[in-house]
């Protein structure tokens, strides 16, 4: 399926690993295949064991398919597999076993704030791509520190935390750059952007992410929610600041043409099509 292309990207991010060749008819785990020789690796910095990350099974033996503690272990997609103890990656053969670079065995669960506004010309007025007679909407982007890809500022949902807080904390920390503010500074950042946030927002995706950091064992699934400025006086009034693992940020044209981080693109269709924009 076009999920699950970049979870098979030739060399693992961040490292001169390469996976297990596996061509389309061999992705399902369904289909039979004895040859099948997956790369172990999982990264130091994982291994080493910070808080946000697993201990590596054998004498760990986490509770798939619960709310394990505090740790969500349910996928957005049903029930999966678990084999010797390793859980299945719901979309099959990434052709590397071992967490990569990922913290939790199974599902790492992440939520993608689409903070979204009307493109405007000089004279304020909407702009309409001439094809589609549709008008122009315009997000907040960042360009990941990690690959230099353009994202959705969005980030991972942490223990017991509420996925409708991950949205605005993963915003403002990668987008506002709270983590840099003074106590001060943040409260009012948040004042500005709480409105906005406590609407509910248009959910556009739920599931799986075709993440290049995906293996065998451990993948992204993340809620993507649009959160709108119509009048373009809320969060567009607001100073963007690249921070955390944001490199750059800025308001960038929705453009199917562009290549986004993991299943982004797919995201920002979703919110074209609910809202009758261009794509
Ligand atoms: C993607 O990784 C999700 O869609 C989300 O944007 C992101 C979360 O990971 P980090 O930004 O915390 O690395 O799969
Ligand atoms: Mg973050
Ligand atoms: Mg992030």
């Amino acid at each position: 399926s076009t999920l699950h292309i970049k979870s098979r990207c030739p060399v693992y991010p961040g490292s001169q690993t390469s996976r297990f060749p596996v061509p389309d008819d061999r992705v399902k785990w369904k289909t039979e295949w004895p040859e099948y020789r997956p790369t172990v690796y999982t990264a130091a910095a994982v291994l080493a064991q910070p808080e946000w990350a697993d201990p590596d099974v054998g004498s760990f033996c986490p509770q798939f398919n619960i709310l394990d503690g505090s740790v969500e272990r349910r996928s957005h997609e049903g029930e999966y597999r678990v084999l010797d103890g390793k859980p299945l990656n719901p979309h099959g053969r990434t052709g590397l076993t071992g967490r990569g670079l990922l913290g939790r065995w199974g599902p790492n669960h992440a939520a993608d704030p689409i903070v979204t506004r009307w493109k405007k010309d000089g004279g304020g007025q909407p702009v309409v791509n001439p094809r589609s007679g549709l008008p122009l909407l315009q997000f907040v982007s960042i360009m990941r520190k990690d690959c230099g890809e353009w994202a959705i500022p969005g980030g991972m949902v942490d223990p017991g935390e509420r996925v409708s807080l991950t949205l605005q904390r993963e915003f403002s920390e990668e987008a506002l750059n709270s983590l840099a503010a003074s106590p001060q500074q943040r409260a009012l950042l948040r004042q500005r952007i709480d409105k906005l946030f406590s609407s509910p927002g248009l959910q556009v995706y739920k599931g799986y992410v075709d993440d290049p950091r995906n293996t065998d064992n451990a993948w992204m699934e993340t809620v993507a929610v649009n959160f709108h400025d119509e009048t373009g006086d809320s969060v567009s009034e607001l100073p963007l600041q690249a921070g955390d693992d944001a490199g750059q940020v800025t308001w960038m044209d929705f453009d199917s043409t562009l290549s986004y981080y993991a299943s982004h693109s797919h995201f920002l269709e979703m919110v074209a099509k609910e809202r009758q924009a261009h794509w």
